[in-house]
């Protein structure tokens, strides 16, 4: 492989990353590897039930919130969750979580002396099948433009991703 012919492969290949990450968040989050799932979550003085939740990225979640003594509050500002709990009164709030990383929730409605304490935590993992189908949508993408880039060269017609003048 000369020198010109390595630097396509590696312009194409950042190329290619670029472009497949929104398109296989799109296709993993409508594919087997993301679920749906409901949360059922009890907000009450001064705690959440259950105060840690784990789920992958990808995932599209409702959470169910209940209360029984007193309005509360669930709020999760990097998923700009805001949602009151009112009581005997159940809400939800669904969000397709497209992010990785542990998320604070927080109770923002005043509840009571030890409501600033009233909080939990939020994982969320990576989705192994996600970032698989990402390889394998990379790899195929780039072979099939690598190849049609052959093809224009054996035709001596235009190259759209060359960097450099060959001689
Ligand atoms: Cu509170």
């Amino acid at each position: 492989m000369s020198s010109v012919q390595k630097a396509r492969v590696a312009v194409t290949v950042v190329v290619v990353l670029l472009m497949v990450y929104p398109i296989s968040l799109t296709i993993s989050a409508m594919s087997s590897g993301s679920v749906k799932r409901s949360i059922v979550i009890e907000a009450r003085q001064f705690e959440f039930n259950p105060s840690r939740i784990e789920v992958k990225v990808g995932d599209t979640v409702t959470f169910i919130l209940q209360s029984n003594d007193s309005r509360h509050g669930f709020y999760i500002q990097e998923l700009d969750i805001d949602q009151q709990v009112n009581v005997q009164a159940p809400s939800e709030v669904t969000v397709t979580i497209n992010q990785t990383g542990t998320f604070a929730f927080l109770c923002n409605v005043p509840c009571g002396n030890y409501h600033p304490y009233m909080n939990g935590k939020l994982y969320v993992s990576p989705n192994v099948q996600h970032i698989l189908f990402t390889y394998l949508l990379v790899i195929l993408i780039s072979w099939l433009i690598l190849r049609a880039e052959q093809e224009w060269e054996r035709r001596g017609e235009i190259q759209p991703f060359d960097l450099v003048e060959e001689k």
